[in-house]
C-alpha cells in the first residue's frame, strides 16, 4: 500500500496510533529504518549491518534536495551544516542536533554517523578531521560498558560541539555529563565493567603486561572474576589497538598512555584488597591480599603504609589536634571502593580535558566561530534495581523531552496565539512538573511529593520510591543515595595521590585542589552539579536551531528484523510522535520575523532597498508559487517544506545571476 510506505508521515492526511505503528514497521521490514515527520527524523535501530552508509550514499546526500532522496541520518547532517552556513532559508546560526531514545535505541551510532558525514561535508583539514573522528572510539572505551539493555551502553552523556569558521571545521569541544563511576567497583548481573579494562587485558603485549603488573583477568574482583570467550577476547584485543591508535592520533603522549594504563592496573589490584578484624580494635589486610596491597601501591606510585593508612583509618583535625579514627570492615571496604571510583573518574575527566586542549580551535581570538552541537546522552533506563545513577540519567531524559516539547509544542502554539493565527490546539504530555519538583530528590521525598501525580510512595522496609516518568514508571532504591550524591574524597586520600610518583596521578589530584580553592568552600552535591550542568546545556541549546532525531528500539532482545509491537508503541506514545505528526502536518514550524524574511528574500523581487515590512513579505511571496503560508502580526508562518522551496528559489536565482554575468546582461531567466 502506497500510504504505508510514505517517507514523510506529516504528509499523511489522517493517522492514528495503529496506522503509525504499521507504517513504521512496514518500512522497517523493508530495511527502511529512517522516516521523516516533517523536519524530524525517526530512526529505528536495525540491529544488523545495512548498506546505508557507503561512500556513494554519503556523496549523494551532500547538498541534496530533501524530497529527492529517502529519509536518512546523513540528510540531518547536511541540513544542520547548510543551515549553519546560512545556505538554507535562514541566515547563518548555531545548530544543535538532539538525539533521543531509550537505552539501546541507537543514539550513539547515530551520533557517529552524523559526525562522520559532517566531516565529509566540510573536508578542510584532514588531520583535524581524523582527530575529531578518533575521539569517539577513545571516549567509548573508557565511558561505555555492557548493560542488560545495550552491549555498548554509554555510561556518560556528551555534547560534542564542532566549531567552524566559514565552511571549514576549526576544532571541537566535548562536554561530558555524569560518568557512572560506581560501575568500576560493582556491576549487576549480566553487566560488565567499562570496556577499557577488558580491552587492556586482552590486547596488551606480554612485556607490557609484566610492566603494568597485570595478572590473569579472572583474578580481579572488580571484573567479577568473569572474562569472555576466545572470540570476544580477540575482539577486545583488536579494540585495544584501536584505542591506542586513537590516543596517538588525537595527540596523547606515550608517557601519558603508560601512566593511564598503570592507574587502571592499580584500580584492578586495589579491588582485591580485603580486610579482616583483629583481636584488638584494629583492622588488618588479609594475608591473602597483602600481595595486592603491595601491587596497588607500586602501580599508584604511593607508599604502601600510606595507602594502608588511608584504607584503614580516617584522619581529622579537631582544635588543632590530629585525631585518628579506625575504620571498621565496611568503612575500609567503602574507602577502597571510593579510591577506585575517584581514580577512574579522574582519568576519564582528564581524557576529556586533554581532548579539548588538543582539539581547541587554533584561530585568532577575534575570529568568530559558528557551531554544530550534537547531544548524545545515556538513554532512559529501567533495570531490576534502579539507583542514584538511574535517577540522574532519567532526569536528564526528562529534561530532553521537555526541550522537545517546548520547541515542538509550546513555543509554536504560543506564537499562533500571540500572532492571531487560527489554530486548534494540540495537547501533549507536559512533563514540566517532574523537573520542577526534583530539587530535593534525595531526602524528604515521601513527605514532599506524596501528592504529586509523578510520584508514588512505596510501602516497604527498603527505602524505595517510584517516579512516574514520561517514559514509564521506575522504582528507585534510595540506598546509597546520600553518599553518591555527596561524592567527597577524604583529605588523606587526596594527599596520598598528590604524593604519587606517577606524574599523571599526582596531576589529577592537584587539579582538583586548584578547582576547590577556586570554587569557594562549599562543594556542590553530585545531583546539584548535574542539574547545573544540564541547565547550562539547555541554555546553549535553546539559542541554537535544533534538529531532532528520535531513535526507536524495535524489540527488547537486541535482535534484527523483529518488531515487538508493544515495545514500539510505548515509545511512540511517550515520545509524543502522533502529536508531533499532527503539529508538523497542520502547524507552521518555521516562523521568521518580517524583518528576517524580507532581508533574506528581497532579492526575489530584485529590490535590495525594500522596506522590511509585512507588505514587502507578502509581495515577495506573491511573486512565487508558494502556497499555504500565513501572516501574523510580527512574523510569517511557514510549513516545514516551505523553507526548502524558498532555498531552492534562491539557489536558482544565484545560478541565474551567473548566467547573466556570463551572457553579459541577457534578460533574467531562471534555469530549470
Ligand atoms: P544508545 O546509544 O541509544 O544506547 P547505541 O547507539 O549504542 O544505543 O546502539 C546499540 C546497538 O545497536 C549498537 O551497538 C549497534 O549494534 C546497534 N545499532 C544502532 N544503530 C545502528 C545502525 N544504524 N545500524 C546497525 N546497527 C545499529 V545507551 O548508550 O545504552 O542509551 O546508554
Ligand atoms: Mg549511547
Amino acid at each position: 500500500m502506497e500510504v504505508l510506505l510514505h517517507e514523510d508521515l506529516a504528509a499523511l492526511s489522517d493517522l492514528d496510533e495503529q496506522s503509525l505503528l504499521e507504517s513504521l514497521s512496514q518500512r522497517f521490514r523493508q530495511d527502511r529504518i529512517y522516516t521523516y515527520i516533517g523536519d524530524i527524523l525517526v530512526a529505528i535501530n536495525p540491529f544488523k549491518y545495512l548498506p546505508l552508509y557507503e561512500k556513494e550514499v554519503s556523496e549523494s546526500y551532500k547538498y541534496h534536495e530533501k524530497t529527492k532522496l529517502p529519509p536518512h541520518i546523513f540528510a540531518v547532517a547536511d541540513r544542520a551544516y547548510q543551515s549553519m552556513l546560512g545556505r538554507l532559508a535562514t541566515g547563518p546560526r548555531n545548530q544543535c542536533i538532539v538525539i533521543s531514545g531509550e537505552s539501546g535505541a541507537g543514539k550513539t551510532e547515530s551520533t557517529k554517523l552524523l559526525l562522520r558525514q559532517i566531516m565529509e561535508l566540510c573536508r578542510a583539514n584532514s588531520q583535524l578531521e581524523q582527530q575529531i573522528l578518533q575521539v569517539n572510539p577513545l571516549l567509548e572505551a573508557f565511558g561505555n560498558a555492557q548493560t542488560v539493555m545495550n552491549d555498548n551502553s554509554s555510561r556518560f552523556g556528551k555534547y560534542i560541539q564542532l566549531r567552524f569558521h566559514n565552511s571549514s571545521v576549526k576544532g571541537a569541544k566535548i562536554n561530558e555529563y555524569l560518568l557512572e563511576k560506581s560501575r568500576v567497583v560493582h556491576q549487576d548481573e549480566g553487566e560488565r565493567n567499562f570496556h577499557i579494562f577488558y580491552c587492556m587485558l586482552a590486547g596488551i603485549s606480554p612485556e607490557d603486561k609484566d610492566m603494568y603488573g597485570l595478572l590473569d583477568p579472572t583474578q580481579y574482583r572488580y571484573l567479577n572474576g568473569r572474562y569472555g570467550s576466545e572470540d570476544i577476547v580477540r575482539k577486545w584485543g583488536e579494540k585495544y589497538s584501536e584505542v591506542c591508535n586513537a590516543m596517538d592520533m588525537v595527540g596523547f603522549e606515550e608517557q601519558e598512555k603508560v601512566d593511564m594504563m598503570t592507574i587502571l592496573a592499580g584500580i584492578l589490584s586495589l579491588g582485591n584488597i580485603m580486610f579482616e578484624p583483629t583481636e584488638t580494635d584494629a583492622l588488618r589486610v588479609t594475608d591473602k591480599s597483602m600481595g595486592w596491597l603491595k601491587a596497588t601501591a607500586g602501580q599508584f606510585g604511593v607508599q604502601e603504609e600510606e595507602l594502608l593508612r588511608s584504607l584503614t583509618c580516617t584522619l581529622s583535625v579537631m582544635r588543632g589536634e590530629a585525631i585518628r579514627r579506625l575504620h571498621n570492615q565496611q568503612q575500609a571496604e567503602d574507602a577502597r571502593d571510593s579510591i577506585a571510583k575517584v581514580a577512574y573518574g579522574r582519568v576519564f575527566g582528564w581524557i576529556v580535558s586533554k581532548v579539548n586542549e588538543l582539539l581547541a580551535p587554533n584561530v585568532d581570538f577575534d575570529v568568530e566561530l559558528s557551531e554544530i552541537g550534537i547531544l548524545d546522552i545515556f538513554g532512559f533506563e529501567n533495570f531490576a534495581v534502579n539507583r542514584f545513577e538511574q535517577l540522574c540519567i532519567n532526569l536528564a531524559n526528562e529534561q530532553l523531552q521537555y526541550f522537545f516539547n517546548h520547541h515542538i509544542f509550546l513555543m509554536e502554539q504560543n506564537e499562533y496565539k500571540e500572532e492571531g493565527i487560527e489554530w486548534e490546539s494540540i495537547s501533549f504530555k507536559d512533563n514540566k512538573p517532574i523537573l520542577a519538583s526534583d530539587r530535593d530528590f534525595v531526602d524528604k521525598l515521601n513527605s514532599k511529593f506524596k501528592s504529586s501525580p509523578h510520584y508514588e510512595v512505596v510501602r516497604s522496609h527498603s527505602p524505595l520510591f517510584t517516579v512516574v516518568h514520561y517514559a514509564g514508571k521506575v522504582q528507585y532504591n534510595g540506598l546509597g543515595f546520600l553518599e553518591k550524591n555527596r561524592d567527597t574524597i577524604p583529605a588523606s586520600i587526596r594527599s596520598l595521590f598528590i604524593n604519587s610518583v606517577t606524574p599523571l596521578l599526582s596531576l589529577l589530584f592537584l587539579m582538583q585542589k586548584a578547582d576547590d580553592n577556586f570554587n569557594s568552600t562549599r562543594k556542590q552535591s553530585v545531583g546539584a552539579q548535574f542539574k547545573h550542568s544540564l541547565a547550562v546545556l539547555m541554555e546553549k541549546m535553546f539559542v541554537a536551531s535544533p534538529h531532532f532525531v528520535r531513535c526507536i528500539k524495535p524489540n527488547g532482545s537486541k535482535l534484527p528484523d523483529q518488531v515487538d509491537n508493544k515495545i514500539v508503541m510505548d515509545q511512540l506514545r511517550y515520545n509524543g510522535l502522533l502529536e508531533t505528526i499532527r503539529i508538523r502536518r497542520d502547524g507552521f514550524s518555521w516562523r521568521p520575523s518580517f524583518k528576517e524574511f524580507a532581508q533574506r528574500f528581497n532579492i526575489l523581487l530584485i529590490k535590495p532597498d525594500l522596506p522590511l515590512t509585512k507588505e514587502s513579505c507578502m509581495s515577495i511571496l506573491n511573486t512565487t508559487e508558494i502556497h499555504g503560508w500565513k501572516c501574523g502580526s510580527s512574523r510569517m508562518f511557514f510549513k516545514y517544506w516551505h523553507q526548502e522551496e524558498l532555498a531552492r528559489l534562491l539557489e536558482r536565482l544565484g545560478k541565474a545571476a551567473l548566467v547573466i554575468q556570463k551572457g553579459k546582461g541577457h534578460k533574467l531567466c531562471l534555469p530549470e
